[in-house]
């Protein structure tokens, strides 16, 4: 993507193509069945490559495609240089980068480095003996030491990070679930291996990697006992934090580096778990010579009741609180580094429901002014698929309903520990991850036109109405709202650098902002509530401006700052 030429671009000090650049997040095995088997592949990627040019976007992050046995979707990897089989061939691959080079758009993979799938070759050598060779590319435990120091396993019913192979009388360390051994970092062989397989991707024409979850990748491996209460203290009440604080993690990022990023013009981005904004300048800040962006969780952890899994409250989540976030997180990269923005992903429920409001008569507003967010901020937009229809969550009355380890591990965990399942299955209506990963709709034919079969994860029933086809021939969709919004950001690049300052921040309804650069000012207003609000800021109500976007197109949200329902407004100020 060539970086455009613009008088005002001239008086940006460290202008980077991953800055200007807007990445779109595709889940392929949600997003296009080309050979009838109900999961997605590279093939039906590449022959959608029209519609994702036709979004105006200009990269692509695909979540792992290698070889896996799909414990958790992919990111359980039993061969880094493979294809996963159902989702085609190397060759395949070869065509999808070639079809995306060809329309200017960029590919970032997914690199899953904490941890390897149990079925991957290094693994069962590695618990096939104590003096195997590989013995010692992942973290093992002897059983005669007793057991070992608790740590955390996501995706385990009994919540413990190591397992016991009665093998060779040991336990392993597994940070999400135990068919997912974490890797040892420490080896200096393992990480030969792990750089020679990100330049063999890199070498194919490869544009990035986003990183899962790779500030876990160090360990102290003497796994000292830790505490709840160390935790509660020290990594305020966050195990993640304690997680993301391994010794030689920035010794190992910066060997990346050197052995790897440096040497192509690719942009990286780090999954931040565990990451606070005291922390973040250590991965991005340019002179560390780590990664270039990260993303952060606190926004999208925001609402959730403390010690329930993903629960919303009665009350939902505070607007004064979401922009106290999201400003502190620009303030954060205000004069060194760089942000990214987000509100979905494969691990998050849809936008719509979670931050806007899915009711009928508010999906399309809520979602488009939701997009007007993400699309005017100063950081690089991570928009997920599907979120441009304004896809909504699916919502799963029974547990049977889901695919996601996540989801179903909990529910048992919850069963065994006699809780309330009730209370469970509806909070998974909320936050559940499989929300996020309902297939891409694209017609209102079966399967939404995305398999000629039953789909892997059932398909959202509204997709006769919320398609492609449908919302591609009317002009005032949210899928032509967001190609709007896209090229607003494209052609002004006050929105992409410009300085950001929250206004009215105690306001519990608007979100407020403006984006200036140079001679040029943005305002931007925002209206998280279902009532019409008529915002209240004489000092720039005199101002002389021009309307540039209004998410409402029958002018009812134009009239001098007020907002109807879920309104977005945006403004040049003259
Ligand atoms: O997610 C890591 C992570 O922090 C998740 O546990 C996240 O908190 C959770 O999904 C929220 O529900 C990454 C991937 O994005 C995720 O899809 C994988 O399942 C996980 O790593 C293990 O690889």
């Amino acid at each position: 993507m060539p970086v455009a030429a613009t008088s005002l671009y001239d008086s940006i000090p460290n202008r980077k193509w991953w800055k200007e650049a807007i990445v779109y997040q595709v889940y392929p095995r949600s997003f296009k069945d080309s050979d009838g088997d109900g999961v997605g592949d590279l093939k039906g990627v590449t022959s959608k490559l029209d519609y994702i040019k036709s979004l105006g976007v200009d990269v692509v992050w695909l979540n792992p495609i290698f070889t896996s046995p799909n414990a958790d979707n992919g990111y359980d990897i039993s061969d880094y240089r493979g294809i996963m089989t159902e989702f085609g061939s190397m060759e395949d691959f070869g065509a999808m980068l070639k079809g995306m080079h060809a329309r200017g758009l960029k590919l970032v993979l997914d690199l899953v480095a904490n941890h390897s799938s149990e079925q991957h070759e290094w693994f069962k050598q590695s618990r096939s003996s104590r003096t195997n060779k590989y013995r010692d590319y992942y973290h093992w435990w002897p059983a005669e030491k007793g057991k070992p120091p608790f740590r955390p396993g996501s995706f385990e019913v009994d919540g413990s990070g190591w397992r016991f192979d009665s093998l060779t009388n040991a336990y392993y360390l597994h940070y999400f679930s135990y068919k997912q051994p974490d890797l040892n970092w420490e080896n200096p062989k393992l990480r030969k291996e792990m750089f020679d397989m990100m330049n063999f991707w890199f070498d194919k024409g490869v544009d990035g990697f986003r990183m899962d979850v790779i500030p876990f990748i160090s360990k102290d491996t003497s796994f000292p006992v830790i505490t709840q209460h160390d935790i509660d203290t020290k990594y305020h009440g966050d195990w993640s934090q304690y997680l993301a604080s391994g010794p030689h993690l920035h010794d190992y990022l910066r060997e990346m580096d050197s052995q790897v990023l440096s040497r192509h013009n690719v942009m990286s981005v780090a999954e931040g778990a565990g990451v606070t904004s005291a922390t973040a300048h250590n991965f991005v800040d340019e002179d560390r010579k780590e990664l270039n962006m990260l993303y952060h969780f606190e926004g999208v952890s925001l609402g959730y009741l403390p010690g329930k899994f993903k629960q919303m409250g009665p009350k939902g989540y505070s607007l004064v609180e979401f922009k106290s976030i999201y400003s502190k997180w620009d303030g954060v990269f205000a004069e060194k580094g760089w942000g990214t923005i987000y509100l979905g992903n494969h691990d998050q429920p849809r936008m719509v429901t979670r931050w806007g409001n899915d009711a009928p008569q508010f999906r399309e507003p809520s979602s488009k002014m939701l997009t007007t967010f993400l699309m005017t901020m100063r950081a690089t937009p991570y928009y997920y698929f599907g979120d441009e229809l304004g896809m909504d969550n699916i919502k799963f009355n029974k547990i049977e309903d889901y695919r996601d380890i996540e989801s179903i591990n909990m529910y048992q965990q919850i069963k065994n520990n006699n809780g309330d399942l009730k209370e469970f299955l509806e909070a998974q209506k909320i936050g559940a991850r499989d929300n996020g990963r309902t297939p891409f709709q694209w017609d209102s034919s079966a399967n939404a036109g995305f398999s000629n079969t039953a789909p892997w994860l059932s398909v959202n029933p509204n997709y006769k109405t919320v398609n492609v086809a449908a919302e591609e021939k009317e002009p005032n969709s949210p899928l032509n709202y967001f190609k709007k919004v896209v090229k607003l950001r494209k052609d002004n690049p006050v929105l992409v650098y410009g300085k950001y300052e929250l206004l009215d921040k105690d306001n519990p309804k608007i979100y407020a902002y403006t984006r200036t650069l140079g001679d040029e000012k943005i305002l931007v207003l925002l209206n998280f509530s279902k009532d019409t609000v008529s915002w209240n800021y004489p000092t720039l109500k005199s101002v002389s401006k021009t309307l540039l976007l209004s998410n409402y197109t029958d002018g009812s949200n134009s009239a001098d700052f007020v907002l109807q329902p879920y309104g977005a407004l945006v403004y040049k100020l003259d």
